[in-house]
């Protein structure tokens, strides 16, 4: 039994105390009190969240920037192409040593759930292999989903229909899609039909890279959205990137937006990321090329952020820190007013909690499993602005990362 005392909820300014027992929370509310032989944990008023969610990454590729050589464009493209020349040499072990660094550092920044894209266009199904076994090796201290995801096309790509099929085989979780890098519109229309018919007959959840170009022409989202529709997979499915919608013209929007609603798809956006590789065929103006989160959230549709990568062929830079990617994605879809800002922590909790389909398993709520973070701050906003550290990071009632407050002091 543990009772922590004095933590701020974002939704309730008073400080309340949580009490914890047998990995769950008990009991939530002002002054409960502490019962004999209970260990306490002081807060000192600090806000606790449920844990972060890094909703879209891609651990196979982490620590691999200008290996062979960097992405000098910064395109998306040639960044496919560079990972071409990675992936040639990739080991087993050689995959599990990076991800391994990786799941570290976002655990020491709170993070306890995690969805990877792990590319399954390779014959040998290498990096598939190391996220198999790292999914179990990790899971008591990080939820780790695996989305085979077809770098490199799925009818464009040699047998890249029964590399899906073998990775559904193999236990992923999640069937990936890449509509604009197949060759033709119809190819593009043909892979997520495939898809989202193997995961309605396999019970899989869908999370494609959709319309991730700055092509206005670029619609692979409607055919997904109308197959989740007809299929009943609903919130089963997810729509990521679609950066092709900040260029869609404000009429198609419109139309495209009922039928969003109705489908009850959810979106990921990588603001951080997206902002980089997006606008490259611009010269002035540029565009962002970051999804209409502002537009989408205010139509009741279901949004969360990732940082799709670390210091690899997409982003020289990154650490898995998911307050950068927030604020950054506040920035550029301007989403800064007040209540905005305080929301925004959804973007890598809640939100990203009914992408990845915790249900019940997630949420500081008497029943649910007592995982949380402690932020060295009262709110969120401040804790967004000032790059607050995770004091404790706590998972099913066990401490499993934590961070020393910085103390600054200033000499005059
Ligand atoms: N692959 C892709 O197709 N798109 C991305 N943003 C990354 C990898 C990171
Ligand atoms: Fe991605």
């Amino acid at each position: 039994m543990m009772l922590v005392h004095n933590v701020r909820l974002p939704e309730s300014p008073e400080p309340v105390d949580v009490r914890i027992a047998e990995a769950r929370f008990t009991q939530i509310g002002a002054d409960l009190g502490v019962h004999d032989g209970e260990e306490v944990l002081d807060a000192q008023g600090r806000l606790m969240l449920p844990p972060f969610i890094e909703s879209h990454i891609h651990l196979d590729s982490v620590l691999t920037a200008g290996q062979p050589e960097p992405n000098l464009s910064g395109t998306l493209f040639e960044g496919i192409q560079r990972w071409a020349q990675r992936k040639a040499t990739l080991t087993v072990d050689d995959v599990k040593e990076r991800v391994n660094r990786v799941v570290r550092q976002q655990a020491g920044f709170g993070v306890q759930f995690v969805r990877t894209h792990v590319d399954v266009t390779d014959p040998q199904l290498t990096a598939l292999r190391a996220l198999l076994e790292l999914r179990e090796e990790l899971a008591e201290w990080m939820t780790i989903q695996i989305v085979a995801f077809p770098q490199e096309g799925i009818c464009s790509f040699p047998d890249g229909r029964e590399l899906m099929t073998k990775a559904a085989d193999l236990g992923v979780d999640v069937l990936g899609a890449i509509p604009h890098f197949e060759f033709t519109r119809e190819y593009a229309v043909e892979s997520l039909n495939f898809v989202c018919n193997l995961a309605a007959e396999r019970g899989l959840l869908v999370d494609v890279h959709c319309d991730e170009i700055d092509d206005e022409a670029s619609r692979g989202l409607e055919t997904l959205a109308t197959r989740a529709y007809e299929l009943g997979l609903g919130s089963r499915v997810t729509a990521s990137h679609t950066t092709a919608m900040h260029s869609y013209n404000n009429a198609y929007f419109t139309r495209l937006l009922r039928l969003l609603q109705m489908s009850g798809i959810n979106f990921v956006s990588n603001p951080v990321v997206n902002t980089h590789l997006q606008g490259r065929a611009d010269t002035y103006p540029k565009r962002r090329g970051v999804t209409r989160v502002k537009e989408l959230t205010e139509a009741g549709i279901n949004v969360s952020f990732g940082q799709d990568d670390i210091q690899d062929p997409w982003n020289p830079l990154g650490t898995g820190n998911l307050r950068d990617v927030v604020f950054t994605g506040l920035y550029v879809t301007q989403m800064l007013g007040h209540e905005q800002i305080e929301n925004s922590h959804r973007f890598v909790t809640s939100n990203a909690a009914r992408t990845l389909g915790l249900g019940d398993e997630y949420g500081i709520e008497v029943g649910r499993p007592a995982s949380f973070v402690l932020l060295d701050a009262d709110t969120w906003s401040q804790a967004l602005n000032w790059n607050a550290g995770v004091v404790a990071s706590y998972r099913n009632g066990k401490l499993i990362a934590r961070t020393e407050p910085v103390r600054r002091e200033v000499l005059f």
